[in-house]
């Protein structure tokens, strides 16, 4: 066969091949969904925030309707050193949505109204409350989130919610300090669609007036034939230019003044840190716990948490839930959930322990804690155990006879277990 003949077919079946690559990439058009949020690394997820008794305040709103997300949060102690902490850095509460789908019109921690960033102390435990107002129709996950300065967005569990309704309706309006009403989803917006398009056709007709004129090979031959450079700009073209530049001086300095004197009062946006929030009082802990081994059986998806639990308290206590990166494993003979929480973070059954009765008071006992859910492959935290510090973090719940739930973190390394 000819080199020519040979090229040809090898041609023929590069173009056959993409041809079946881009038909098949056409048929396969997933709907995009969610954040992302599973390729945040585990680590990240399990030994950061732990957030917990999470309500969403509604499922579905209208534009315009208010909705809140309440619950509490645990600054894990054994935050990983390569990531920036909070103790340090300053740290934002957020929502995570995909865009100003929702505004977050108030937020708090620890009931003090935080605008800004703060201080959070590792090992403490927050309640916080964020309120958000619907905007724009559609079906929405709505992550709580916390945005740690030099370690990025640190996103929690995410719940869908539906938006209906019309944007048009929204409106925001706030009164300033000042007394007047502002809508400020549409305050100013003529000043920034005007002044953008002014000084868009200012530019359009300085480069118009110069464009017209013979351009750059013309000139160059203009300057290499030896015509002197200052004959290439004419009378006229020196007038045009101070004008222009006396017109944006002049524009620039009286609607600096108009603007000034429509708003005399005016404040400047208000950053910097807040400081150490208050934690949740906490006083000596009723239930103590360490960890003896920890394994993730990769065949199983389960992990198996062997922990000495010594009850210092007045109550027997059993373990109700496991919680880790937002997923939740129940213990069912003790614990059932009813907050209609995300289901695909939860096991409602997920969490067995080897010996169930309760512990009493003044008692110690090594119990072995199995936590079994698809949800460590489908959350991608079994990724975990391909870390070169192959570490877990989570929180224990315990329930006593009272009712009442203690929170216990734990965390360690996790060993792999492939057989
Ligand atoms: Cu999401």
């Amino acid at each position: 066969m000819s080199k020519t003949a040979m090229t040809k077919r090898v041609g023929r079946w590069a173009a056959a091949g993409l041809a079946m690559v881009v038909g098949a990439t056409g048929l396969y058009a997933p709907e995009a969904s969610a954040h992302g949020e599973k390729s945040q690394q585990a680590f990240l997820r399990m030994r950061t925030i732990h957030w917990y008794d999470l309500r969403w305040s509604a499922d579905k709103v209208k534009v315009n309707d208010k909705m809140t997300v309440t619950g509490k949060f645990h600054v894990f102690k054994g935050w990983p050193e390569t990531t920036a902490n909070p103790q340090y850095s300053p740290a934002f509460l957020n929502i995570g949505i995909p865009g100003p789908v929702f505004t977050r019109v108030e937020s708090y921690i620890g009931g003090q109204f935080v605008p800004r960033s703060v201080n959070l102390t590792l090992g403490e435990n927050y309640t916080f409350k964020v309120v958000l107002q619907a905007r724009r129709p559609g079906r929405w996950h709505v992550h709580t989130m916390m945005n740690v300065e030099a370690a990025g967005p640190i996103i929690g569990p995410g719940k869908w919610v539906q938006i209906e309704g019309t944007m048009a309706d929204y409106k925001h309006e706030v009164q300033t300090l000042t007394g007047r009403t502002e809508d400020i989803e549409k305050v100013g917006t003529a000043g920034i669609y005007g002044w953008s398009f002014f000084w868009f056709l200012f530019g359009c007709a300085w480069i118009a007036y110069w464009a017209m004129k013979p351009l750059f090979i013309p000139r160059y031959l203009a300057v290499r034939d030896g015509v002197p450079e200052e004959d290439l700009c004419s009378a006229t073209d020196v007038k045009v230019g101070i004008g222009f530049l006396c017109a944006a001086i002049v524009i620039t300095a009286l609607s600096y003044w108009s603007a000034n004197a429509s708003y005399p009062v005016t404040i400047p946006l208000q950053a910097g840190v807040i400081g150490v929030m208050d934690p949740i009082p906490a006083g000596a802990p009723a239930v103590e716990i360490g960890l003896e081994q920890a394994t993730y059986r990769v065949p199983g998806r389960s992990v198996n948490i062997k922990i000495r639990v010594t009850n210092r308290g007045v109550n027997p206590v059993q373990v109700a839930e496991f919680e880790t990166a937002g997923v939740r494993f129940l213990n069912p003979t003790v614990y059932k959930d009813d907050t209609n929480y995300p289901p695909q973070l939860l096991a409602p059954e997920g969490l067995t322990v080897d010996d169930n009765s309760p512990i009493l008071p003044g008692h110690s006992r090594v119990i072995t804690v199995t936590c079994t859910d698809a949800a460590w492959e489908n959350e991608r935290l079994a990724d975990a155990i391909y870390d070169p510090d192959a570490r877990f973090g989570g929180l224990f719940f315990f329930s006593d006879t009272s009712g009442f739930r203690h929170v216990v973190p734990i965390g360690g390394p996790l060993l792999p277990r492939f057989t």
